[in-house]
């Protein structure tokens, strides 16, 4: 029987448990990359645990999130970052140099190899056939460490690619198809592998594109095979001697399987409030448009550029709306600076950005109140603009393009011929806005910069004999991390510094929470279906913990919250009965009687008391031996002190 190009990656790096689907496996991990709003937290950790050098192939840390300067505060964890990289063996990208997913696959990213980062939209490297997973910083910093990274050994869907895409239908619509047919809880557990004849029409940036905002799908990450047009590209990079072929053998069996005609689709937006409220243009009808923003991981690349940029060219930006562009790269902009395209950008009228995260954190350009903005990016959730009541919607390149000309939501299929838009055979290569470390022997001449702002790992303690606790809150389903913890050019400052940050945690939901935690001391959240979905951010979890909360009962889990409440010491439980959601109320007074017995003894199903309505309530506590050994530790990090002892 054959395999598939997930299973032959895993299986290579396969260091604990058995390769048995729906079982918890520990693979060995090549690569890791952070970025600064996850950053300083993963090396405050992974300085926690005690090793001198990284011990993985290659590991780099990237500044992209945090850039607005506005306090001390980022460029002070900015300057620690680039401390412990210098000194601990990581190579470390520098404000300006662009997104980490965006550099990592032009000059770090290798097929067949595995990366985590702390980032959710790490599965980007699954364009160049790596296996790439978003993590939380703890697992990161532990890989860094040597570790095993550990995973659900996943199931594997099939995307079948047949036909070609027509013009001006782009990589987005592609994806943005696969958002609406499998819904953004759809992906759990899996990885996405895409096959087929249509594989073949798609370039790596492409493909990128598809993969990054895989994540939305909540898939553990998604994968193309490494062809010759992954040759190409890495040759382009003048990177061809890391290049290996790699596929899924003929008569590999899948999990799932799912066709796409790329000929038949049309172009698509996902409208707000969530990726897969997917429309075409047709079915949304006339819009009004107020901001267009082009940029972030899933679509700011070269290729994306060249053709915003054609079909800018000599044409100048309704005066109703604002454009914003942030190339991903300095090698994109470099490059679209060199070729001419940069000015066709600008002088249509496009506020040009640094080449960062910007606008898709809420790191500037919020939209004006109740403002329409279209938006090349992989998440629209409430609020993540900076603007609450903001309604985006997100879009192709191309669609985002033609529409800021118009001023209206407009099928880019209207603009005519399509030229055929190529990459260079050769990209302007230089690094040097990547600093490597030193030498170990040197690494005791490197002093590690703190600034004020940057405050310790919260207080953490092993899992109690009994949880006797009331609860502080309870949400609906779809929770978001940027609902738990809201990101924004106001809030992202505190990153590292947890007992702060925590003051806004929940904020879009209700802003007593936090003091009301506080108060109770210890607390359970209750909460609906694929709770913590979206980002790695582990102060989803962080502020939680610092706040009290024991415990988190919801319908079900997204896949790097759980591990990330887990590696906080936070019990994730899930309702048996779905339905028993609706007898527990805020402020219910809970009991989880002899819980620390029963984890250690493997239990996974018991009862809790809901000591307000007299109700027994059975709860699962889905826990591999592994994650139940870090709930009885009091979390990953003191697990992994106490291992290394
Ligand atoms: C995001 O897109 O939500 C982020 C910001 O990149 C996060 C990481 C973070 O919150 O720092 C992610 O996707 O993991
Ligand atoms: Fe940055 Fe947005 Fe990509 Fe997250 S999704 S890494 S914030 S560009």
């Amino acid at each position: 029987m054959g395999l598939t190009l997930t299973e032959k990656i895993l299986r290579a790096h396969l260091v604990d448990g058995e390769y048995v689907k729906g079982q918890e496996i520990g693979i060995r991990i090549d690569q890791t990359l952070t970025q600064d709003a996850t950053g300083t937290m993963a090396y405050l950790e992974f300085e926690a645990i005690g090793v001198p050098r990284v011990k993985t192939e290659r590991s780099v840390a990237y500044i992209d999130h945090n850039t607005l300067q506005n306090g001390f505060e980022n460029a002070d964890d900015h300057r620690f970052i680039g401390s412990v990289a210098k000194k601990h063996g990581i190579y470390f990208s520098r404000p300006g140099n662009g997104i980490c997913h965006q550099v990592h696959l032009e000059r770090f990213g290798i097929p067949g190899k595995t990366l985590i980062g702390s980032d959710s939209h790490t599965p980007t490297g699954g364009g160049i056939g790596m296996i790439a997973i978003g993590a939380g910083g703890l697992d990161v910093a532990v890989a860094m460490g040597g570790g095993a990274y550990y995973i659900t050994c996943p199931k594997v869907v099939k995307v079948e690619l047949t036909g070609k895409l027509r013009p001006w239908v782009a990589a987005k619509d592609v994806i943005l198809e696969v958002l609406r047919r499998m819904s953004v809880k759809g992906g759990v557990g899996k990885v996405i592998e895409y096959v087929g004849e249509g594989v073949k029409t798609l370039s790596v940036p492409e493909r990128a594109t598809i993969t990054n905002m895989g994540a939305e799908l909540g898939a553990t990450t998604s994968i193309f095979p490494s062809d010759e047009i992954t040759k190409q590209f890495l040759k382009a990079q003048c990177r061809e001697d890391v290049w290996t072929p790699l596929a899924a053998d003929e008569d590999a069996v899948y999990d799932e399987e799912l066709t796409i005609n790329l000929s038949e689709l049309v172009p698509l937006a996902a409208c707000p409030h969530s990726p897969d409220n997917v429309k075409s243009v047709e079915e949304i009808g006339k819009l009004k448009v107020d901001q267009v923003c082009i940029g972030s991981c899933t679509n700011s690349s070269l290729l994306d550029m060249l053709k915003v940029a054609y079909i800018l060219k000599g044409k100048t930006v309704d005066p109703s709306v604002s454009l914003a562009i942030a190339p991903g790269s300095k090698q994109v902009l470099n490059m679209l600076a060199q070729n001419g395209a940069l000015s066709d950008l600008i002088e249509a009228g496009a506020r040009i950005l640094e080449s960062a995260c910007g606008p898709c954190i809420g790191m500037g350009q919020s939209p004006n109140s109740k403002g329409i903005s279209l938006r090349t990016f992989n998440r629209n959730f409430e609020g993540r603009s900076g603007t609450k009541d903001g309604q985006i919607y997100l879009v192709s390149p191309e669609m985002a393009a033609a529409s800021a000309l118009t001023g209206y939501l407009t099928d880019p299929r209207e603009l005519g011929d399509m030229p055929e838009f190529k990459l260079p055979e050769i990209f302007t290569i230089n690094d040097n806005m990547v600093v490597p470390p030193v030498d170990e022997a040197d690494m005791d001449s490197v002093e590690i910069l703190r600034g004020p702002n940057i405050k310790p790992y919260p207080a953490t303690a092993p899992l109690m004999d009994t949880i006797a606790a009331p609860v502080s809150l309870k949400v609906g389903d779809n929770i978001t991390t940027d609902h738990i913890m809201p990101a924004g050019a106001k809030i992202l400052p505190l990153r590292s510094n947890v007992p702060k940050i925590s003051q806004y945690c929940f904020a879009v939901c209700d802003e007593s929470f936090p003091k009301r935690a506080e108060r109770l001391g210890k607390s359970i959240i209750v909460g609906g279906s694929n709770y913590g979905q979206g980002s790695s951010r582990e102060h989803a979890a962080l502020a939680p913990l610092y706040l009290g909360v024991k415990a988190v009962l919801v319908k079900s889990f997204a896949r790097i919250h759980k591990a990330n409440l887990i590696n906080a010491g936070i019990l994730p439980l899930t309702f048996v009965n779905e339905a028993d959601y609706d007898q527990i109320n805020q402020d219910d007074e809970i009991v989880i009687p002899d819980v620390r017995k029963l984890v250690e003894a493997g239990a996974t199903e018991f009862t809790v008391l809901d000591k307000t309505n007299g109700k027994e309530i059975k709860v699962n506590c889905d826990l591999s031996g592994r994650a139940k050994d870090i709930m009885l530790a009091g979390g990953l990090l003191d697990y992994t002190r106490e291992s290394m002892k």
